[in-house]
């Protein structure tokens, strides 16, 4: 039996009542106007008495109401009906695509007024907040899938501003796989698992994708980018985002500039290596959830730099290519990315469904001072956004969701519908005067601020269904990304094309791709034919030139595209595994743990088993994970400290109880993992036999690997030396 811990506070909820006052706008520190208006949709403090639906206290929930012991369920049991017909329809239909993802609260603040170019709201004032809710994804892969996989991420960002809601629903690449919204069902149909046996989840390794973009070469850029490192995130703290289409930011003049968006982590752009991404997989499933939830949580909150690339409207066609193309990134080195706005995610949710699974993006959610353009790409979604959250929300009313309701006043003349919450007075109906003409439009000449108006394009054509000839090079950019990448990423590239074609069954469609790999770069298509066993391309062939139409002028190199350049600055956060055994020097696990957590990464000690083990020295060495609970592929570095490996072929271990960890697999493997993944490892004294251990040979002679010879002084300058190692992330060339 329940004991009842008395009264529950009492907390009426009140009634939305439509064109209640506007809260005003968010406050500077603490909580923000968002969170006080979350907390008005919260549910009562649950520490009170169990409650049905209609708010009748429950005296047991554990039991059916029956005949008897042992007799049949009687059918006026409306505790236990209500109790299952709700658990019945708890599901919703995940997203069709996107469905797995992360979401965070935050704010998002300009560095100065951007009022040159638009009048949106968010962007007026250097230093004054808009609240934000960003939601990160993957694409294909159902709800419950691994965040690992090889696959294009979705940034989507909700600006609560003073002039409505702002949705930038973005992805982690620049382009897409497909210029027209009419190509998307058919690109989703050929990337989902496929139709007979739902195989394969969260994969595009499979025939369906590679048959549809071998006979759709426009899919030939996005392509590049989905099999470089870019579609395996170290985090979803340090991949870039980017609004994909050419917008228009219109001022209070009407005057137009073609803008595009991107974000920038200030914790630098990293990727995992395609091996630890599958490791990862089996490992922690969650590791980007968990890693957003955890960094919130440590008040390590993720930051973000907003910047854009700014044109004029004389320049639309000033390009070698289409503005409008989806397919097409502006080279920064053409036109520089312009640093507007800083946003930083500081609050995790407080129930994933309720908020991280009902926040509905829309990219029509657009507000004064922010236009679309004829983007075939973004007029579809402009559709499809709505369309979907009417299945998948249940009705028309889902913006009266919290997580989804704006903290601007809302005022309309919709009615009714499923899921109605909001109680409006008035009949609904324009014009009326027996409601004085309210709620009235502010239409007719110069508009007061915070008034929608599309930016005035003129337009002239005929109506065709055909893709525009401004858009039929489909090579040069995938040309532009090969060159700009560095050899280790170039080896990446190859490998992915090599691993997925490598899955596929029907050898017609991997030397379909191969012939438009051709076009990309004539050596990396018969380096990937050699891979895959396919005939390598005809000399013929291999002497193509990348298209040499409009589209091939341009800088033949970005070196901002290569991560090699994305690094930012610092360690913060980055995660550290110091491996220590019985007889491990203390000092060293201290210092390992005092220098680098100073500089703001994450220390752990791992060892065989959890508890205590004894030091060198005679003290104790609390371990903060058990080895087997945990993988390297969970670390960004690792330390193995003195007394921790056999250096000589017989070692004393001083005040060792056990075997050093050489004798331990999950150490040697440990160690052999972050050596094969690039990553900085750091060893002192015997610890070098664990390198060696994993089959690596003399740790002098490895890139990125910290040697601290026997006897020899770990001082602040070796901890730094290896902080700067750590700073660089990776050491794939090792
Ligand atoms: Fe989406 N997309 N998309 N998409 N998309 C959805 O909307 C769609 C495209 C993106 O965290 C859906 O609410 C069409 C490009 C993100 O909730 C759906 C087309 C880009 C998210 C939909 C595209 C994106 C979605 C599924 C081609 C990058 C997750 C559920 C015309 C700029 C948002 C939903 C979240 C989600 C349609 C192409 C990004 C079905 C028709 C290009 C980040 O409406």
């Amino acid at each position: 039996m329940t004991i009842n811990p008395g009264p529950p506070e009492h907390r009426p909820h009140a009634p939305l009542v439509s064109g209640t006052p506007n809260p005003g706008p968010p406050v500077e520190h603490g909580r923000d106007a968002k969170d006080a208006a979350l907390d008005a949709a919260r549910a009562p403090d649950p520490n009170g008495a169990l409650t049905t639906d209609q708010g009748v206290r429950v005296d047991d929930t554990d039991n059916s109401l029956t005949v008897g012991d042992r007799g049949p369920t009687l059918l006026e049991d409306f505790q236990l009906r209500e109790k299952l017909t709700h658990f019945d329809h708890e599901r919703i239909p995940e997203r069709v695509v996107h469905a797995r993802g992360a979401g965070a609260y935050g704010f998002f603040e300009p560095y100065a007024s951007l009022a040159e170019f638009t009048c949106a709201d968010f962007l007026q004032e250097a230093g004054r907040r808009t609240p934000v809710f960003v939601r990160f994804s993957t694409v294909q892969g159902p709800r419950g899938s691994a965040d690992t996989v090889r696959d294009v991420r979705g940034f989507a960002t909700k600006f609560y501003t003073r002039h409505g809601n702002y949705d930038l629903v973005g992805n982690n690449m620049p382009v897409f796989f497909i210029q027209d919204a009419a190509k998307f069902p058919d690109f989703v149909h050929a990337v989902k698992p496929e139709a007979p046996n739902e195989i394969p989840t969260g994969a595009s390794a499979h025939d369906t994708f590679w048959d549809f973009c071998s006979l759709q070469p426009e899919s030939t850029h996005m392509l590049m980018w989905a099999m470089s490192d870019r579609a395996i995130p170290r985090s979803y703290r340090m991949m870039q985002g980017f609004g994909v289409h050419t917008f228009r930011l219109v001022n209070a003049d009407g005057r137009g500039t073609f803008v595009k968006f991107h974000w920038r982590p200030l914790l630098g752009t990293h990727s995992q290596v395609w091996d630890e991404a599958q490791l990862t997989a089996g490992r922690d499933p969650d590791f980007h959830r968990r890693d957003l939830w955890e960094a919130i949580a440590d008040g390590d909150f993720p930051e973000y730099e907003l910047g854009v690339q700014l044109i004029p409207e004389q320049d639309e066609f000033a390009f070698p290519f289409d503005l409008l193309d989806p397919t097409k990134l502006v080279p920064e080195e053409l036109v520089p990315v312009r640093p507007v706005g800083r946003m930083v995610l500081n609050r995790n949710p407080e129930n994933f469904f309720a908020e991280t699974e009902q926040v509905a993006f829309h990219t029509a959610n657009i507000v004064p001072g922010i236009d679309f353009t004829n983007d075939p790409l973004l007029q579809g979604r402009n559709f499809s956004y709505l369309d979907t959250q009417l299945i998948r929300l249940g009705g028309p009313n889902f913006s009266q969701l919290p997580v989804n309701r704006p903290l601007a006043d809302v005022r309309v003349n919709h009615r009714d519908g499923h899921g109605q919450q909001t109680i409006h007075p008035g009949h609904g109906y324009s014009p009326n005067s027996v409601g004085g003409g309210c709620p009235f439009t502010m239409g007719g000449g110069r508009l007061p601020e915070g008034v929608f108006q599309h930016y005035q394009e003129r337009v002239d054509g005929r109506t065709i269904r055909r893709r525009s000839p401004s858009f039929a090079d489909h090579y040069s950019q995938a040309t532009l990304f090969w060159r700009s990448m560095t050899g280790w990423e170039q080896e990446h590239i190859t490998a992915a094309f090599a691993f997925e074609l490598g899955k596929v069954v029907d050898e017609e469609v991997r030397r379909r791709t191969v012939g438009n790999l051709v076009h990309v770069d004539p050596v990396l298509a018969a380096e990937v034919a050699r891979r895959i066993g396919v005939p390598e391309p005809e000399p013929a062939e291999l002497d193509a030139p990348a298209q040499e139409d409009a589209g091939a002028a341009g800088p033949l190199v970005s070196p901002a595209l290569s991560l090699e350049h994305l690094r930012g600055s610092g360690i913060r956060t980055r995660k550290v595994a110091v491996l220590v055994g019985p007889g491990a020097d203390a000092d060293q696990v201290r210092a390992a743990h005092e220098h680098l957590g100073a500089l703001g990464a994450t220390v752990e000690t791992l060892a065989a088993h959890g508890g205590e083990l004894p030091a060198r020295d005679g003290g104790r060495l609390v371990v903060d994970r058990p080895l087997p609970t945990t993988a390297s592929v969970l670390y960004d570095a690792v330390v193995v400290p003195d007394g921790t490996g056999v250096l000589y072929d017989a070692v004393i271990v001083p005040g060792g109880t056990g075997p050093d960890l050489t004798a331990d697999p999950d150490a040697v493997r440990f160690v052999t993992e972050a050596l094969r993944h690039g990553k900085p490892v750091a060893v002192l004294g015997s610890g070098a036999g664990l390198v060696r251990a994993a089959g690596a040979g003399d740790p002098t002679d490895l890139a990125g690997v910290a040697v601290r010879g026997p006897g020899e002084r770990a001082d602040e300058d070796f901890w730094d030396g290896f902080a700067r190692l750590l700073e660089r992330h990776r050491f794939p060339e090792r």
